[in-house]
Formats: C-alpha cells, structure tokens, sequence
C-alpha cells in the first residue's frame, strides 16, 4: 500500500487531520507535551463511482482505494543544534511516498505557537531545513559507518564518494531533488531515500475567521512560493471538518452549506495525494465485492491484474474491459455488452481511470 507521512512544527493540527483521514481517534493535545508519538493508520480514498458502483450491484463487501498515514510528532527548529527534543522521530516516515506537511494559520490563544507568532511562509521554510537537516544526519551516519568498516568493499568505496558529493550539496542548503546526480551515481543509493526527495503537498490549516474571509496573513506570499515550486497547496480548517465529521449525515450537509463548503478539505486532500503519486483506480464488480484498486498511471493489464493476484499475471488470457462513463451510460454490463462497448483487452492494453475489469485467466 502506498503510503503518506504528516509533516510540521508542534501543534499546527496535524493529529486532527490525521484523524480525519483515517477516521480515528489518535490523542489531540491542546499543549505542547513532548511526547512523540507515532500514529499509523489507513485512510478510504473518497470515490464517488465506488459508492455508486456499491449502489448497483449492491454487494457484500465495499472496499474503497487506501493509503497509508503515518502522523508524526511536530519537528522543532534547531533539533540538530540539540534543540528540545530532538527530531529522531523523522525517522518514522522515511519510507513515506509522499510528504503532507501541515502549516498553521489559525489564530488561537490557547494553542502556542513554537515561533510564537502565525507565519505560514517562515513555517514552511523552518520545516524544509528541518528535513534538509534530517537527509544530512541519515548520510552522515551512512558516511560514519562505512568509515568504520575495518575493510571496505569496492563498492562501498564508491558509495562512499557519492555520499559524501550528498553530504556537500544538502550542506549548502540544496534538496535532495536538487542535486544533479549521474545514473553511476544513483545506482550507488538505491536502497535509500531522502525526505528532500519526496512529493510534497501543503495544506494550511485556518480558523473560521480566515474561512468566512476566505483569506489568511501571508496567503499571497504561501500561493507564490507553491505555484512557483509546483506544489498543490490545499486551505482548510481541520477544526470544524474535525466538528462536521462527528455530525448526523443530514446535519453535515447543512453546516457545511452554511460555511460555503462545497467538499471535504480532506476528501480533497486525499485525491491530491492521488493525483501528485500519478495513481489511478481501476475496479472490479460483482455480488460479493465492488472494489477499487490503486495502480500507477500506465500499467498494463497483466500488470493490473497482478495486483488482484499474481496467478491473474501469470495466467492472463484478456481483460473484459467497460469504462466507467460507458458502463454509467448503458446501467448494465448486459447492456454495455449490446452497444459494443465490452471490450476485450490484452495484455499491453494499458489501463485507464475507471475502468471496470474482469480478466480472464488460466493457470
Ligand atoms: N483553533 C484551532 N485549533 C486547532 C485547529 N486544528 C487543531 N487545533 C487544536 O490544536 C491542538 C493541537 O492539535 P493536534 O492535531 O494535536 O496538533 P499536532 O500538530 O498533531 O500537534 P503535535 O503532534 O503535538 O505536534 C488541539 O488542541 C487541536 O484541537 C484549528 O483549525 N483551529
Ligand atoms: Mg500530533
């Protein structure tokens, strides 16, 4: 499963956003407790089709796309200086496929901010040298330990030297996605990442004032700086979609028409997540399971079909294929199949987003 670390400083409402991507509860802490805390969980990929897919073959079992979350505590400023409590806990998301990174807007005077006064651009920056700092710790242990090989190999050796032309670029304040590296070189790193490396979205996190006005101090300078670097940049207020989620159905349509919400933050931060990892659904239907299934833009059907299954890739004959649009159209695999609209595919045909799919194999 494909997964998302949650990024900031202290109490900017990460936990909250996290609960309400995987429908949790995790502790949320009005002060500053120093605990680090790890939390991982699972999140549902709002999809409106498999809800209507769902509605027509009234199955036993729904079972929506998922990513991971893991949420971590909040990373102070100047931890490598030895600040507070340190940010070892970085550690937990290096193997995330995508970084959200939760800035704070919201005014309120019961929650201290860590830099004591609201500034979403200089958060943002604090934040990035803070991962910057935690990719140059990782290479330095990596360049410490090899050092500390009594003979080394060949190929450590190589390493080595790549590691320490890293070590250099991060020191200079340069990202990890930054840094020019030859294929001789990358191949040197495989086995790792680096959280400068990673896709990143931001969402900053306003209060009721900033949602009526619809604007936040420094909204102008934020959308600049993530237009310019091509990062999508989401505006919501954790708070009230957290005091949304915990209404009736009936109730949630209401109050969110009340403050001009057309959509979840969250529903939109998920299929931003979607959308920056250039992932698609496919699905499969039937009495006992609509399902969607989550796969790279660009895999083939054998490929597909290996994720239901390896037998299915091993065994591929033909995937039956309807898109969804074609499938809503006609109202019935019957009546897609009349209009010509059931296709065969094989293997190479490379899937598309809403596809329905049934394949055929034999092992
Ligand atoms: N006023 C206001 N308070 C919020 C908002 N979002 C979160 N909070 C509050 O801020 C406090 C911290 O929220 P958390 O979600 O635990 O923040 P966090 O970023 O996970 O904090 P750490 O894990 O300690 O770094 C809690 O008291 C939340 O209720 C918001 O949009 N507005
Ligand atoms: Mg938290």
């Amino acid at each position: 499963m494909l997964s998302c670390g949650i990024v900031g400083l202290p109490m900017t409402g990460k936990t909250t956003v996290y609960n309400l991507l995987t429908n949790s509860g995790a502790e949320v802490s009005a002060f500053f407790s120093g605990k680090t805390t790890t939390n991982t969980g699972v999140a549902d990929i709002p999809d409106k089709r498999v809800d209507y897919l769902a509605a027509v073959f009234q199955p036993e079992k729904t079972i929506h796309a998922q990513l991971e979350i893991v949420d971590i505590a909040g990373l102070v400023r100047g931890s490598s200086t030895g600040a507070g409590i340190g940010n070892s806990f970085v550690e937990d998301i290096r193997h995330v496929d995508a970084l959200i990174h939760v800035v704070r807007a919201f005014t309120d005077q019961d929650i201290a901010h860590a830099d004591q006064n609201i500034d979403p651009m200089r958060d943002v920056e604090t934040i990035d040298m803070e991962l910057l700092l935690a990719d140059l710790e990782f290479v330095e242990k990596r360049i410490e330990r090899i050092n500390n090989a009594k003979k080394k190999t060949s190929e450590q050796q190589a390493e080595l030297i790549v590691l320490k032309k890293i070590a250099l670029e991060l020191e200079d304040g340069k990202p990890f996605y930054q840094i020019d590296l030859t294929a001789m070189e990358q191949s040197h790193l495989q086995s790792y990442t680096f959280l400068t490396d990673k896709p990143l979205i931001l969402v900053v996190n306003i209060d009721e004032n900033q949602l009526i006005d619809g604007n936040f101090k420094g909204q102008s300078d934020l959308q600049k700086f993530a237009a310019d670097r091509d990062i999508p940049l989401l505006i919501l207020s954790a708070k009230i979609e957290a005091e949304i989620a915990a209404l009736e159905p009936a109730d949630q349509m209401e109050f969110m028409k009340d403050y001009q919400i057309s959509e979840s933050g969250v529903f939109r931060l998920a299929r931003t997540v979607y959308g920056l990892l250039k992932l698609i659904s496919f699905f499969t239907v039937g009495k006992d399971e609509v399902r969607a299934w989550t796969i790279k833009k660009g895999l083939t059907a054998s490929q597909a079909a290996g994720k239901i299954h390896s037998d299915l890739e091993r065994g591929f004959i033909r995937a039956e294929t309807v898109g969804y649009d074609d499938f809503i159209a006609c109202g019935s695999i019957a009546k897609a199949k009349d209009q010509g609209l059931w296709r065969l595919e094989g293997r190479n045909y490379p899937v598309q987003d809403g596809d329905i799919i049934s394949v055929r194999f034999n092992v």
